[in-house]
């Protein structure tokens, strides 16, 4: 029997499977109902200091089957209200809080009070791919310096994942300067930054204009990101582990990620019309180790770093 146990800072987790954030985890009800599936955890939707209400609608559209774009607007009750409403310790898979600000200072307070509530690990938003207002309109994760002193703030209080935007030159150059600043885990990607367009109405398909591209279409892409960090992580001698995620929809698509470098996997998208989705993906994993007479994943992750010497 396949064993699919993993190592994520302090926690250890049944499988390498986690629910992305953003999709199915934005409310405490639909968090409670994931918790009852197959992930080895869930990351929640991302929480800033303030609630914000999101952009206005159509929020998030099906481009082409199995893609979509959305500018959801970074939906969330704020700080406090995540705080008291949110279950963080009490459900049976471990939940990892998924936090954005526009400073590192915001970042660290964000970091401090969810450590104080119970959270073991969390996830920080570098990479949202349409940010407004208060944002100055590059992704924190585009600078590498800019990454690594949000890491250096926040990873003193607890242990931090730093989610990379796809949208970089040299992505493994942001994810040597995260690990270097105390980053636990890297997962990427984020979105694409994308725009649609309605031809009969003449006008952007979302209500904000820009969004991010996610699903089937960015698979290639987000594997190749992976690989570069990976190859990136290994020059160094740096090792910890990548979370893959972009255009996951079953478990051939987890393999593909793990013998890219990852260790573990996020899924997002495909669950938006099937959440079950995610028992049948963790089941298929094992299926394909047993069947290719794999023990453990480290018996074949990272095979395909050798074909890019
Ligand atoms: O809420 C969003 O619009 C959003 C976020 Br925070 C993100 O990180 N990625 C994305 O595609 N959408």
């Amino acid at each position: 029997m396949a064993n699919l146990k993993v190592t994520l800072g302090d926690l250890s987790l049944k499988n390498p499977i986690m629910l992305a954030s953003g999709i199915l985890d934005s409310t405490p009800g639909i968090l409670k109902r994931m918790a009852q599936t197959d992930a080895g955890a869930l990351i929640t939707k991302s929480i800033s200091l303030k609630g914000r209400p999101g952009y206005p609608g159509p929020t998030a559209v099906e481009i082409s089957p199995g893609t979509w774009i959305n500018a959801m607007g970074l939906p969330n009750p704020g700080l406090q209200d995540f705080l008291e409403e949110f279950p963080l310790t009490t459900l049976k898979l471990p939940v990892i809080p998924n936090l954005v600000g526009d400073t590192p200072k915001d970042f660290e307070t964000l970091a401090r009070e969810v450590a104080m509530a119970g959270a073991k690990i969390v996830e920080l938003n570098l990479s949202c791919p349409h940010p407004k207002a208060n944002y100055s309109g590059n992704l924190t994760s585009q600078d590498p310096k800019a990454a690594a002193d949000v890491i250096e703030a926040t990873s003193k209080h607890l242990p931090v994942i730093a989610k990379l935007t796809p949208n970089v030159t040299d992505i493994g150059n942001v994810a040597v300067a995260c690990a270097k600043a105390g980053a636990t885990a890297i997962s990427a990607i984020n979105t694409l930054p994308a725009l649609d367009v309605d031809p009969e109405l003449e006008r952007p398909i979302l209500g904000n204009g820009f969004g991010g591209l996610s699903g089937a279409a960015i698979r290639p892409i987000g594997l190749r990101k992976v690989l570069e960090i990976s190859k990136a992580l290994n020059n160094e001698g740096i090792s910890i582990p990548v979370i893959g995620m972009g255009g996951i929809s079953d478990a051939d698509d987890v393999v593909r990620y793990l013998l890219c470098g990852a260790s573990m996997v996020q899924v997002g998208t495909c669950l938006t019309s099937n959440p079950e989705k995610l028992a049948t993906i963790c089941s298929g994993l094992c299926d394909w180790m047993n069947r290719k007479g794999y023990k453990k994943l480290s018996d074949f992750q990272g095979r395909i770093l050798d074909w890019f010497e």
